[in-house]
């Protein structure tokens, strides 16, 4: 599954404040490599990461809907198992509704 969703990293490995903190849209794409990042669909489609990103891995990750997180509406909180944590914001319910479910499955 794949799509843009905005993004704020929070944390960084090992839960440490991460530096670049500011909300990013970012072309994600789900599959067996786990998340990966891309600047738009035509850079996913060559293999072009965002900014040279490792893929998140989502083995023993979390993810819930970010309820503390009151600045934007559908926010939803993933948080991985190396201690970082990334905020998605979708752009409507259904976008919201599929992502997070998806996450949930890995
Ligand atoms: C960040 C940007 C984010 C903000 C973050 C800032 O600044 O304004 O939107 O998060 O605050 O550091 P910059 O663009 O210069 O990186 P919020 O939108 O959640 O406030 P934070 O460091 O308190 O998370």
């Amino acid at each position: 599954r794949e799509g843009i969703l905005v993004r704020k990293h929070e944390l960084d490995t090992n839960g440490k404040k991460a530096s670049s903190r500011s909300w990013n849209s970012i072309y994600c794409v789900h599959d067996e490599y786990g998340l990966s990042f891309y600047k738009d669909a035509k850079n996913a489609s060559s293999g072009n990461k965002y900014h040279n990103e490792q893929s998140l891995a989502l083995e023993k990750s979390t993810c819930t809907v970010a309820t503390d997180y009151k600045k934007r509406k559908l926010v939803f909180k993933l948080q991985l198992a190396d201690g970082s944590e990334y905020l998605f914001q979708a752009k409507d319910n259904v976008s919201f509704y599929l992502h997070h479910q998806q996450s949930k499955l890995k």
